[in-house]
C-alpha cells in the first residue's frame, strides 16, 4: 500500500499528506484529532504497548534513507504493529504485564488464537524498536570496540562481513530481515528471517538487523535492494550495537547456567 501511495504522492504533496494523515499520531498532530472519525483505521487501542518516538528527525538519515520513507515507516508501519498488538492485548490478559520481547520469546506459551498475531505484530514492534536505535545521523564507518573485534574474529574483516550480510539480505525472498545474531552456541552468525520474525523466537539474540521489506527502501531505491543494503551501513550506530552485543553475551551466559 505504501508503494501505491508513493506513486500518487510523488506528483502531489497533498496526496502524500493525505496518506501520511492515515497515521493516528500524525492525524492527531495536524488536526488536533478532529478528523479521527473519518480516518480509515479504527481508533488505536490504548496501551500497554507504545510506539517509541524516533530518536532523530525524519530527515536525519538522508541521503541514505529519505525523510518520507522514515515518516511512513515509523508513523504508519510501526504504529500499526503497536496498535494491532494493543488490540490483541485488550482481549487477552496473557499479553499484559510482559515486555514485547518476552512475548515473542515464548510464543508457544500464548493462547493459540493470538499466537500468529503476536508473532507478526509483536515481532514487528520489537524489530522496528531496535531498527531506529541502531541507526543515527552521521553513523557508519568501521565498527568500534568489542563488536569490531568480534566481527573481525568471526568474519576475518569488516568488508567480508558486510559482503556476506548484504548477500544474505539480497537473497532473502519477499519480505523479511537480515541479522547479525549472538547464537545459542555463543558465536556470531548472519541469519535471515521471513516477515516480522525475530531471532529471539529461535533463542538467538539480535545484535543488529536490517529491514528488507520493500517499505523500507522502495521510495528511494525502487527495486534496488542491494543498493539500499550497501548504503545502510552509513547509518549504523556502533555504540548502541556494542551495548546489544554485551546484552546478547549476558543472555547467552544466563541461558547456559
Ligand atoms: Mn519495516
Amino acid at each position: 500500500m505504501a508503494v501505491e501511495m508513493a506513486d500518487r504522492g510523488r506528483s502531489s504533496r497533498r496526496d502524500f499528506l493525505r496518506c501520511a494523515l492515515a497515521a493516528p499520531a500524525a492525524l492527531a498532530l495536524v488536526t488536533g484529532g478532529r478528523e479521527a472519525l473519518a480516518a480509515p483505521q479504527p481508533a488505536a487501542a490504548k496501551g500497554p504497548f507504545e510506539l517509541p518516538p524516533l530518536p532523530y528527525s525524519f530527515r536525519a538519515l538522508e541521503p541514505h534513507i529519505d525523510a518520507r520513507t522514515m515518516q511512513i515507516h515509523h508513523d504508519r508501519h510501526h504504529a500499526t504493529y503497536v496498535s494491532n498488538l494493543n488490540g490483541l492485548a485488550a482481549n487477552t490478559p496473557e499479553l499484559r504485564g510482559k515486555s514485547p520481547e518476552q512475548l515473542i520469546r515464548d510464543l508457544n506459551s500464548l493462547p493459540e488464537a493470538v499466537r500468529a498475531g503476536v508473532r507478526n505484530n509483536g515481532g514487528g514492534h520489537v524489530n522496528h524498536t531496535m531498527f531506529w536505535q541502531i541507526m543515527k545521523p552521521g553513523g557508519g564507518g568501521p565498527p568500534t570496540g568489542t563488536i569490531g573485534q568480534a566481527i573481525n574474529g568471526t568474519f576475518n574483516s569488516f568488508d567480508a562481513f558486510k559482503t556476506a550480510f548484504n548477500d544474505a539480505g539480497t537473497k532473502r525472498f519477499g519480505s523479511g530481515w537480515v541479522w547479525l545474531v549472538h547464537g545459542k552456541d555463543g558465536k556470531l552468525a548472519i541469519t535471515t528471517t521471513a516477515n516480522q520474525d525475530n531471532p529471539l523466537m529461535e533463542g538467538a539474540y539480535p545484535i543488529l538487523g536490517n529491514d528488507v521489506w520493500e517499505h523500507a527502501y522502495y521510495l528511494k531505491y525502487q527495486n534496488r535492494r542491494a543498493d539500499y543494503l550497501a548504503a545502510w551501513w552509513n547509518t549504523v550506530n556502533w555504540e548502541v550495537i556494542n551495548r546489544r552485543l554485551a546484552q546478547g553475551r549476558l543472555q547467552g551466559q544466563l541461558q547456559s547456567t
